[in-house]
Protein backbone atom coordinates (compact mmCIF):
# COMPACT_ATOMS: atom_id res chain seq x y z
CA UNK A 1 0.00 0.00 0.00
CA UNK A 2 1.34 3.35 -0.89
CA UNK A 3 2.77 5.24 1.98
CA UNK A 4 0.35 8.08 2.76
CA UNK A 5 1.64 11.39 3.96
CA UNK A 6 -0.95 14.90 3.74
CA UNK A 7 0.13 17.92 5.14
CA UNK A 8 -3.08 20.49 5.64
CA UNK A 9 -2.72 23.94 5.92
CA UNK A 10 -1.38 26.78 3.94
CA UNK A 11 -0.47 30.78 3.90
CA UNK A 12 0.53 31.21 7.55
CA UNK A 13 3.98 31.57 9.68
CA UNK A 14 3.25 28.14 11.55
CA UNK A 15 2.14 26.07 8.04
CA UNK A 16 5.21 26.97 6.29
CA UNK A 17 7.05 25.14 9.01
CA UNK A 18 5.92 21.50 8.10
CA UNK A 19 6.29 22.76 4.41
CA UNK A 20 10.24 23.68 4.83
CA UNK A 21 10.84 20.30 7.49
CA UNK A 22 9.44 18.35 4.50
CA UNK A 23 11.34 19.75 1.64
CA UNK A 24 14.57 19.53 3.98
CA UNK A 25 13.95 15.91 4.07
CA UNK A 26 13.19 15.58 0.48
CA UNK A 27 9.69 13.75 1.58
CA UNK A 28 6.59 13.62 -1.11
CA UNK A 29 3.31 14.64 0.07
CA UNK A 30 -0.02 15.55 -0.83
CA UNK A 31 -1.39 19.36 0.29
CA UNK A 32 -4.98 19.90 0.95
CA UNK A 33 -4.37 23.60 0.71
CA UNK A 34 -6.87 25.04 4.05
CA UNK A 35 -6.66 29.09 5.13
CA UNK A 36 -7.53 29.53 8.53
CA UNK A 37 -10.46 32.01 9.54
CA UNK A 38 -12.37 31.36 6.13
CA UNK A 39 -14.42 28.18 7.47
CA UNK A 40 -12.05 25.38 6.01
CA UNK A 41 -10.69 24.27 9.54
CA UNK A 42 -14.32 23.97 10.32
CA UNK A 43 -15.04 21.21 8.18
CA UNK A 44 -16.57 18.24 9.37
CA UNK A 45 -13.72 16.25 7.40
CA UNK A 46 -10.91 18.85 8.94
CA UNK A 47 -12.85 18.35 12.38
CA UNK A 48 -12.88 14.54 12.58
CA UNK A 49 -8.85 14.93 12.43
CA UNK A 50 -8.66 17.16 15.29
CA UNK A 51 -11.14 18.63 17.46
CA UNK A 52 -8.61 21.75 17.46
CA UNK A 53 -9.56 22.75 14.22
CA UNK A 54 -6.06 24.45 13.52
CA UNK A 55 -3.57 24.33 10.67
CA UNK A 56 -0.88 22.76 9.62
CA UNK A 57 -2.04 19.26 10.53
CA UNK A 58 0.17 16.40 8.95
CA UNK A 59 -1.34 12.77 8.32
CA UNK A 60 1.58 10.34 7.94
CA UNK A 61 0.34 6.51 7.46
CA UNK A 62 -2.77 6.54 10.29
CA UNK A 63 -0.45 8.77 12.68
CA UNK A 64 -2.50 12.58 12.57
CA UNK A 65 -0.79 15.40 14.38
CA UNK A 66 -1.20 18.90 15.41
CA UNK A 67 1.29 22.16 16.22
CA UNK A 68 3.87 22.90 13.99
CA UNK A 69 7.53 22.33 16.53
CA UNK A 70 5.70 18.79 16.94
CA UNK A 71 5.52 18.20 13.12
CA UNK A 72 8.65 18.95 12.31
CA UNK A 73 10.12 17.29 15.32
CA UNK A 74 8.60 13.93 14.48
CA UNK A 75 9.70 14.33 10.31
CA UNK A 76 13.03 14.85 11.33
CA UNK A 77 12.78 11.73 14.40
CA UNK A 78 11.18 9.40 11.82
CA UNK A 79 12.56 10.01 8.48
CA UNK A 80 15.68 11.66 9.02
CA UNK A 81 19.05 11.11 7.76
CA UNK A 82 22.35 11.43 9.02
CA UNK A 83 23.09 14.54 6.27
CA UNK A 84 19.53 15.83 6.78
CA UNK A 85 18.02 15.23 10.54
CA UNK A 86 16.65 18.27 11.84
CA UNK A 87 17.12 16.98 15.29
CA UNK A 88 20.57 16.38 16.56
CA UNK A 89 20.74 12.30 18.02
CA UNK A 90 22.99 12.64 21.09
CA UNK A 91 21.16 13.62 24.21
CA UNK A 92 23.18 16.48 25.00
CA UNK A 93 22.77 18.05 21.53
CA UNK A 94 19.20 17.19 21.37
CA UNK A 95 18.48 19.18 24.49
CA UNK A 96 19.79 21.69 23.44
CA UNK A 97 17.76 21.72 20.00
CA UNK A 98 14.63 21.39 21.72
CA UNK A 99 15.71 24.12 24.30
CA UNK A 100 15.49 26.28 21.23
CA UNK A 101 12.67 25.16 19.58
CA UNK A 102 10.44 25.62 23.20
CA UNK A 103 11.80 29.05 23.46
CA UNK A 104 11.18 30.09 20.27
CA UNK A 105 7.74 28.56 20.07
CA UNK A 106 6.76 30.15 23.51
CA UNK A 107 8.09 33.66 24.03
CA UNK A 108 8.52 34.20 20.04
CA UNK A 109 5.34 32.87 18.82
CA UNK A 110 3.05 32.45 21.49
CA UNK A 111 3.79 35.47 23.83
CA UNK A 112 5.11 38.19 21.39
CA UNK A 113 4.41 37.87 17.38
CA UNK A 114 0.86 36.10 18.23
CA UNK A 115 -0.43 38.51 20.66
CA UNK A 116 0.33 41.45 18.06
CA UNK A 117 -1.66 39.32 15.10
CA UNK A 118 -4.48 39.48 17.84
CA UNK A 119 -4.50 42.64 18.83
CA UNK A 120 -3.29 43.52 15.29
CA UNK A 121 -4.86 41.87 12.39
CA UNK A 122 -7.23 40.34 14.21
CA UNK A 123 -8.69 43.07 16.54
CA UNK A 124 -12.17 42.34 15.12
CA UNK A 125 -11.67 39.34 17.07
CA UNK A 126 -9.78 40.27 20.10
CA UNK A 127 -10.42 43.30 20.44
CA UNK A 128 -7.59 46.32 20.50
CA UNK A 129 -5.16 46.57 22.80
CA UNK A 130 -2.46 49.30 21.67
CA UNK A 131 -0.42 48.93 25.25
CA UNK A 132 -0.74 45.04 25.30
CA UNK A 133 0.87 45.15 21.62
CA UNK A 134 3.38 47.77 22.37
CA UNK A 135 4.29 45.60 25.23
CA UNK A 136 4.88 42.23 23.14
CA UNK A 137 6.76 44.16 21.12
CA UNK A 138 9.75 45.11 23.34
CA UNK A 139 9.35 40.99 24.78
CA UNK A 140 10.19 40.03 21.49
CA UNK A 141 13.31 42.35 21.43
CA UNK A 142 13.80 41.34 24.95
CA UNK A 143 13.62 38.00 24.19
CA UNK A 144 16.03 38.17 21.02
CA UNK A 145 19.13 38.87 22.85
CA UNK A 146 19.86 35.59 23.69
CA UNK A 147 19.46 34.83 19.71
CA UNK A 148 21.95 37.66 18.95
CA UNK A 149 24.36 36.41 21.82
CA UNK A 150 24.33 32.80 19.67
CA UNK A 151 24.89 34.84 16.28
CA UNK A 152 27.82 36.62 17.43
CA UNK A 153 30.29 35.69 15.18
CA UNK A 154 27.80 35.01 12.58
CA UNK A 155 27.53 31.36 12.99
CA UNK A 156 26.33 29.76 9.87
CA UNK A 157 23.56 28.45 12.06
CA UNK A 158 21.49 29.29 15.90
CA UNK A 159 23.06 26.17 16.94
CA UNK A 160 26.93 26.88 15.10
CA UNK A 161 27.41 24.88 11.85
CA UNK A 162 24.68 22.74 12.05
CA UNK A 163 21.13 23.39 10.09
CA UNK A 164 18.41 22.03 12.73
CA UNK A 165 14.57 22.08 13.19
CA UNK A 166 15.36 25.76 15.47
CA UNK A 167 16.39 27.37 12.68
CA UNK A 168 12.85 26.72 11.53
CA UNK A 169 11.25 28.16 13.80
CA UNK A 170 13.46 30.79 14.43
CA UNK A 171 14.03 31.91 10.54
CA UNK A 172 9.49 31.48 10.66
CA UNK A 173 9.24 34.42 13.71
CA UNK A 174 11.96 36.40 12.54
CA UNK A 175 10.80 37.13 8.93
CA UNK A 176 7.15 37.02 10.67
CA UNK A 177 8.73 40.13 13.39
CA UNK A 178 9.54 41.71 10.12
CA UNK A 179 6.38 41.70 8.73
CA UNK A 180 5.11 43.65 11.67
CA UNK A 181 8.02 46.30 11.68
CA UNK A 182 9.45 44.89 14.60
CA UNK A 183 13.60 45.86 14.86
CA UNK A 184 16.22 43.43 14.34
CA UNK A 185 19.72 43.83 14.38
CA UNK A 186 21.97 43.77 11.01
CA UNK A 187 23.41 39.85 13.15
CA UNK A 188 20.05 38.63 12.76
CA UNK A 189 18.89 39.73 9.51
CA UNK A 190 21.94 38.31 7.78
CA UNK A 191 21.49 35.11 9.70
CA UNK A 192 17.71 35.18 8.65
CA UNK A 193 18.92 35.57 4.95
CA UNK A 194 21.30 33.05 4.90
CA UNK A 195 18.53 30.00 6.24
CA UNK A 196 15.88 31.66 4.01
CA UNK A 197 18.31 31.28 1.00
CA UNK A 198 18.28 27.59 0.91
CA UNK A 199 16.57 25.54 -1.45
CA UNK A 200 13.93 24.13 1.23
CA UNK A 201 12.72 27.04 2.15
CA UNK A 202 12.35 28.40 -1.52
CA UNK A 203 10.52 25.48 -2.14
CA UNK A 204 8.61 25.71 0.81
CA UNK A 205 7.39 29.24 -0.13
CA UNK A 206 6.01 28.28 -3.31
CA UNK A 207 3.86 24.81 -1.59
CA UNK A 208 2.94 27.46 1.49
CA UNK A 209 2.04 29.81 -0.58
CA UNK A 210 -2.50 30.68 0.29
CA UNK A 211 -4.70 29.64 -3.29
CA UNK A 212 -5.38 32.68 -5.45
N1 LIG B 1 0.66 26.44 18.09
C1 LIG B 1 0.04 26.08 16.85
C2 LIG B 1 -0.77 27.25 16.33
C3 LIG B 1 -1.68 26.83 15.21
C4 LIG B 1 -2.61 27.97 14.83
O1 LIG B 1 -3.03 28.79 15.66
N2 LIG B 1 -2.98 27.99 13.57
C5 LIG B 1 -3.89 29.03 13.08
C6 LIG B 1 -3.32 29.57 11.77
S1 LIG B 1 -1.71 30.24 11.99
C7 LIG B 1 -5.22 28.39 12.76
O2 LIG B 1 -5.28 27.29 12.27
N3 LIG B 1 -6.33 29.04 13.04
C8 LIG B 1 -7.59 28.42 12.64
C9 LIG B 1 -8.71 29.30 12.59
O3 LIG B 1 -8.72 30.19 13.45
O4 LIG B 1 -9.56 29.11 11.72
C10 LIG B 1 1.12 25.64 15.84
O5 LIG B 1 2.25 26.15 15.93
O6 LIG B 1 0.84 24.80 14.99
Amino acid sequence: MPHERILWGVGTSRTIRPHWALHELGLEFDLRPILPRNGDTQSAAFTALSVRQKIPLLQDNGLVLTESAAIVAYLSETYGQPHNRLIPPGPRERAKCLEWCFFVISELDATSLYVMRRHGELRHIYGEAPLANAAAAGYFQKQMHSVERSLLGDPPYIMGDRFTAADILLSTCITWAVRYDVPVTDTVLAYNDRVTARPAYRRALETNAAPP
